[in-house]
C-alpha cells in the first residue's frame, strides 16, 4: 500500500518534451549573455563618467565652493550667489538640502571642469530641459569636463528624492552666447 510519504517506484513523471528542453537551453544561454554584458558594458559601453573622482569631506568641498564663490561672484539671484568663472577653469557646484549653489554663468563653446558634490545626502543633478543626469554623492568630488554647446538659461532639478523640500531644490546655469562672449572679453575667450 502507498501512502503519501513514500515516492512511487519507477519513472512516474512525464519526461520533458524536446522543445521544452530546447527552450530551457535557450533561456540559459541568454542568461549567460546578459550576465556577460554587465562587466562588458562597464568597460565598453561608454556609460561611465570620463572625469576625475576624488574622495572629499563635506566641509572641504563646501569650503572650496565658498572660495570659488568669493573669487568669481558677480551678483546674486534669490539669495544664491551668481558666479562667472574664467574660461577653462575649475568650477564648483554643491548640492545641499535643498538648493544648488552657486548659479553658474558660463560661456558657450568653452570647456570647464565641473566639480559636483553634496554636503549631506544623495542628490541628482538633472540639467533641464537637456537630458543630462548625474548622481551627486556626498564624500566624492566628481570633476566632469563640460563644454556648453547651447546658450540660454538652464534649470538644475534635483532628481533624487532628498527629503521634504526635494521639489524646491532647483538651481540654474546661464550660458552666454559665443558672440556675446567675444564682446564681453574683447576677443577670443
Ligand atoms: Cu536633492
Amino acid at each position: 500500500m502507498h501512502t503519501g510519504l513514500e515516492s512511487p517506484t519507477g519513472v512516474w513523471w512525464k519526461p520533458a518534451h524536446r522543445t521544452e528542453k530546447l527552450w530551457v537551453a535557450i533561456a540559459f544561454g541568454w542568461c549567460m549573455v546578459l550576465f556577460a554584458m554587465m562587466p562588458l558594458w562597464h568597460w565598453k559601453g561608454g556609460q561611465n563618467p570620463t572625469g576625475i573622482r576624488h574622495r572629499v569631506t563635506a566641509e572641504a568641498f563646501a569650503q572650496r565652493t565658498q572660495e570659488f564663490i568669493d573669487t568669481y561672484q558677480v551678483g546674486e539671484e534669490a539669495g544664491i550667489p551668481v558666479v562667472e568663472p574664467p574660461a577653462g577653469s575649475d568650477i564648483y557646484l554643491v548640492g545641499a538640502m535643498w538648493s544648488w549653489r552657486p548659479v553658474l554663468r558660463l560661456r558657450q563653446g568653452v570647456q570647464y571642469t565641473l566639480h559636483l558634490s553634496s554636503v549631506d545626502v544623495n542628490h541628482g543633478f538633472n540639467l533641464y530641459p537637456i537630458n543630462v543626469n548625474f548622481q551627486v554623492v556626498p564624500g566624492y568630488d566628481y570633476g566632469l569636463r563640460v563644454t556648453p554647446t547651447a546658450a540660454g538659461e538652464f534649470q538644475i532639478v534635483c532628481n533624487e528624492f532628498c527629503g521634504i523640500g526635494h521639489h524646491l531644490m532647483v538651481g540654474k546655469v546661464i550660458v552666454l552666447p559665443a558672440e556675446q562672449t567675444a564682446a564681453v572679453t574683447g576677443g577670443a575667450p
